[in-house]
């Protein structure tokens, strides 16, 4: 695909598209080379300014019908659903999407857990046995003087209601706090079943159904609902249980995690089974052994986007960028094989890859890609996909003809945060707790806690908006948790190591330098975003913050969000009580009951609120005025007036 005369002659800089140095590389050389790749794409491609704002309905024959931004109450659609009803149908079909992502992902993984389980798949086991009966116990499941077959089998019979059940409530409601799930009860938002809510997301916002806006909401949260504390808190749990529950490990990021004498093959995905097994595969005798005869130094495989977010957690595996980089890696010319599995894959991969030989793998009865090689992977057989999936990339390295340009960058820093990490690393392992968290927050130490999570967008300059978000964040002594290409891109321009706390205010960065922790704690992948909910639940648990995750002075932020993933995610954090402010644009119209609703409504009903800025700046000033404003009314906000740096003052800290 070349890029037309006038792109390539006018083309906006690359450093103006990323600040990743090794995607701004990549980025010229495809321009050389005539390919195109997402950041080019956006720029030829205006986005629809009618869907941007969620104006237009298009669920039934009679339209599309386009409602009118800047007069929203002077159209309604040809059956007579006024803006916010279009609007809240819109926002629910997202929600829906995205939570069916996340709960079809986490029904593959309880499926392998249930082969394990029954013993119908032999090559993955229960790695981490004391994670088993901590979730079980969680949930009510007795452990005590039981095996842990008898345990698993009771898990995974529990777990399975959290997407099949139709009536009650999901399993893991009972790890909600008590006042935030009271409050869900009173407004009939506890979920029942993932299946059951999506599927009623679809019926309800279908021509001719539901068409009051706050009750096309209400079961927006419910649905999110059973993504945050079902599907994916599933997902992430059983992954610990199976392959490992992570604990903090120095990582290299980037890039320059390739190399050119080795065969390279990435992982890009969401589900770590898959990749375990390529793990497993790399580390084969035989393999080695065969790639060092076509003249290779080694095997190396590394991770890309969620998945390899969660490998790089859990084992250590090289990360080579997040979303915004998986075409332009091709571009180095030095990728054997990229295996994929599903969400977030670019179809635009495929001519990517044909440009420069490489593989591009799908292996997943869910995601083929025209254009790309299909190779069905089964976990009860693996190898028949990963030996395949070795045998080409080591016969394309021995083939390499085009040269090889790989950036010559890495960021190392620290990954693996967990909730239980957390909890440790503050107490101890005899009197692990969030105690001293909340002491710390409560002393002004640290202002507050923020979720800076999500995509990268190339709407937007790549990584840009999440650096400077959280570069400001932690200047304000707010501690920072994250996951997926956030954590990513945090990691590149090198956040995630303890001497980041320099960064840092006064106040968080003492604490960091006396845990030894970065002020950027790295928790892995998208659906471990329920790492957060368990780790804010804690919070209250632990006490003198108040009594919901309302309560808390926490925030969450997507500053680059472009999946509906990150619409539910957004959704459940709202509903558990988190101000939530996305980034980019957002699909809805100003000066709109609905907008108020999200934006201010919810929050006035025990729950959280949106928000929304583009500006990293105005997102952090957001974030810092909700932390305070929680502060206050838990009248912990005088503690902070001895620890409050004005520009003099910081200057002053920083000349020294
Ligand atoms: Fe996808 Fe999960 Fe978004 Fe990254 S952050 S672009 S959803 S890979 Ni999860």
């Amino acid at each position: 695909m070349p890029l037309d005369k006038k792109n390539k002659k006018d083309g906006i800089p690359p450093s103006d598209l990323s600040s990743c140095e090794a995607t701004q590389q990549m980025l010229a050389k495809a321009r050389r080379d005539g390919v195109v790749i997402a950041a080019d794409r956006a720029v030829d491609m205006k986005a629809c300014p009618i869907g941007a704002d969620s104006a237009c309905c298009k669920h039934c024959n009679m339209g599309p019908c386009r409602l009118v931004s800047k007069d929203p109450y002077g159209k309604v659609g040809v059956c007579g659903a006024t803006i916010d009803t279009i609007m809240a149908r819109n926002f629910s079909r997202m929600v829906a999407a995205g939570s069916a992502a996340h709960n079809d992902h986490g029904m593959s993984i309880l499926k392998l857990f249930k082969g394990i389980v029954d013993g119908t798949i032999k090559d993955y086991t229960i790695k981490d046995r004391l994670k088993l009966e901590q979730v079980a116990d969680s949930i009510g499941i007795k452990v005590q003087g039981r095996s842990i077959q008898e345990i698993a089998t009771d898990l995974y019979t529990e777990l399975e209601k959290t997407y099949t059940q139709t009536e009650g409530e999901i399993p893991f409601a009972k790890r909600v706090p008590e006042k935030t799930l009271e409050t869900w009860r009173k407004m009939g938002i506890v979920p029942r079943g993932a299946m059951r809510e999506v599927m009623e997301s679809l019926s309800r916002s279908h021509m001719g159904c539901d068409q009051h806006y706050e009750n096309i909401t209400k079961q927006s949260s419910r649905t999110a609902l059973a993504d945050g504390w079902g599907g994916s808190m599933v997902a992430t749990e059983l992954s610990d249980i199976m392959f490992g529950t992570p604990s903090p490990l120095l990582v290299d990021v980037n890039m320059g995690v390739l190399k050119e004498d080795q065969v390279n093959i990435i992982v890009h995905g969401h589900e770590p089974n898959l990749f375990e097994s390529v793990l497993a595969a790399v580390n084969d005798p035989f393999y080695i052994n065969t790639a060092k005869e076509k003249g290779a130094k080694g095997i190396n495989l590394v991770g890309m986007c969620c998945s390899g977010a969660e490998m790089m957690s859990r084992h250590g595996v090289p990360h080579a960028g997040n979303f915004g980089s998986t075409e332009a890696i091709i571009v180095t010319g030095a990728v054997d094989a990229m295996v994929v599995d599903i969400q977030c894959i670019k179809q635009g991969l495929a001519s990517v890859a044909e440009c420069y030989g490489t593989h591009l793998i799908t292996t997943n009865p869910r995601c083929q890609i025209e254009g790309a090689t299909h190779i069905e992977f089964h976990e009860d057989d693996p190898k028949a996909c990963t030996d395949d999936i070795l045998i080409k990339a080591i016969t394309r390295f021995s083939n390499r003809k085009m040269p090889v340009e790989i950036p010559k960058i890495t960021n190392a820093g620290i990954h693996g945060f967990t909730h239980e990490y957390i909890e440790y690393m503050l107490g101890g392992s005899f009197r692990g707790s969030y105690n001293p968290l909340n002491d710390n927050i409560i002393n002004g130490r640290i202002r507050g806690v923020a979720g800076v999570v999500g995509c990268v967008n190339p709407r937007v300059k790549q990584d840009y908006v999440h650096i400077e978000l959280v570069k400001e964040l932690i200047k304000n002594d707010v501690l920072v948790l994250q996951t997926g290409c956030s954590q990513i891109a945090l990691a590149k321009a090198g956040f995630l190591v303890p001497e980041a706390a320099h960064y840092a205010g006064p106040g968080l960065s003492e604490v960091c330098e006396a845990v030894g922790m970065p002020p950027v704690l790295g928790l892995g992948s998208c659906v471990d975003n329920t790492r957060i909910l368990i780790a804010v639940s804690a919070m209250v648990k632990a006490g003198g913050l108040g009594e919901t995750i309302a309560d808390l002075p926490v925030a969450g932020a997507a500053p680059e969000w472009m999946s509906e993933k990150a619409i539910a995610i957004g959704q459940y954090f709202v509903a558990s009580g988190v101000f939530t402010v996305f980034g980019v644009s957002f699909p809805i119209v100003k000066n709109t009951k609905f907008y108020e609703l999200l934006f201010d409504g919810l929050e006035k009903q025990g729950l959280g609120k949106w928000g929304h800025a583009s500006d990293p700046h105005d997102m952090a000033r957001l974030i810092i005025n909700h932390i305070d404003k929680k502060r206050k009314a838990l009248g912990i906000d005088k503690a902070r007036d001895r620890v409050l740096v004005d520009m003099a003052a910081r200057r002053e800290l920083e000349a020294a």
